[in-house]
């Protein structure tokens, strides 16, 4: 690989060059955070729990286990910023005009209070929560302590009769993907000029598949921590901390 500095120059000039960008995100972009990721050696898989907890059966027939167990990571999402990765996708936008679809598969809005604008939440949003019973959205701020302490959340802590279940509006393990929002992601890869992959291990299907879908011609450019399954396919590869790269951009 070449020096680091060559590479960043190198991405200098394929964003300068770019007018149609399209990034898929992962929980990479959030470690600098605080976030912990999935797959990482400190991630939530090694250290908290397994995959199962994000089985929409298990939530379904345990939702008490899942609060509980997710109870530091709603903590850890609530109080984080956004860091210099965030911040530096949403400059591209907004100070070089360059049109840039963010794809991101995680569930913190932290993309959305950087400045991006093009945000498409392909595994949802952990900022609402919808009734199992009635079917009523509300913010996770009604919720906000119970989240943090790992109670099980009801409808009727909000103030309301109601006494159904809230379920975070997340893709689970087992739940389809919002079919526009994914459709929109699908249709701003297929017409980049630019993709760019963040802080994604590429193992949640079918997210990955994304840059995939990029069409003869445009660039791909991978800044992830660990290999991904399409680093062979980069014309520009990163193995450094996004915010390390994205700074110096
Ligand atoms: P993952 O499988 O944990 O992969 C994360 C990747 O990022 C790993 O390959 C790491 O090597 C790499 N990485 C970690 N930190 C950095 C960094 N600072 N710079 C560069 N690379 C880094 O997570 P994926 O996103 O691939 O898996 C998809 C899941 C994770 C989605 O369904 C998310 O909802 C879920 N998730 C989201 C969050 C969040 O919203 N912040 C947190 C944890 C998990």
């Amino acid at each position: 690989m070449e020096e680091l500095n060559q590479r960043i120059e190198k991405l200098k000039k394929l964003l300068k060059d770019a007018t149609h960008i399209a990034c898929l995100t992962g929980a990479g972009m959030s470690t600098e955070s605080g976030v912990p990721d999935f797959r990482s050696s400190t991630g939530i898989y090694k250290t908290l729990c397994s995959e199962e907890v994000f089985d929409i059966d298990n939530f379904n027939s345990h939702p008490e286990e899942f609060y509980k167990i997710m109870a530091p990571i709603y903590a850890a999402m609530l109080d984080a910023e956004p860091n210099e990765g965030h911040k530096a996708l949403a400059r591209i936008e907004q100070e070089y005009k360059k049109d840039i679809c963010i794809a991101t598969q995680n569930i913190d809005a932290l993309h959305q209070r950087a400045g991006s604008r093009n945000v498409q939440e392909v595994h949802g949003s952990m900022m609402s929560l919808t009734c199992k019973t009635c079917g009523a959205t509300l913010p996770y701020s009604a919720f906000d302590k119970q989240l943090r302490a790992g109670e099980l959340l009801r409808h009727n802590m909000a103030g309301n009769q109601c006494h159904g279940v809230m379920k975070p509006d997340i893709v689970f393990y087992g739940e389809g993907l919002p079919m526009e929002v994914f459709q929109t992601a699908e249709n701003a890869f297929m017409s980049a000029d630019l993709v760019m992959v963040l802080g994604t291990s590429l193992a949640v299907y079918p997210a990955a598949e994304l840059p995939r879908l990029r069409k003869n011609g445009s660039k791909l450019v991978i800044i992830n921590r660990t290999e991904t399954p399409l680093d062979y396919e980069a014309d520009l590869l990163f193995h450094e901390n996004i915010g390390e790269v994205l700074r110096e951009v």
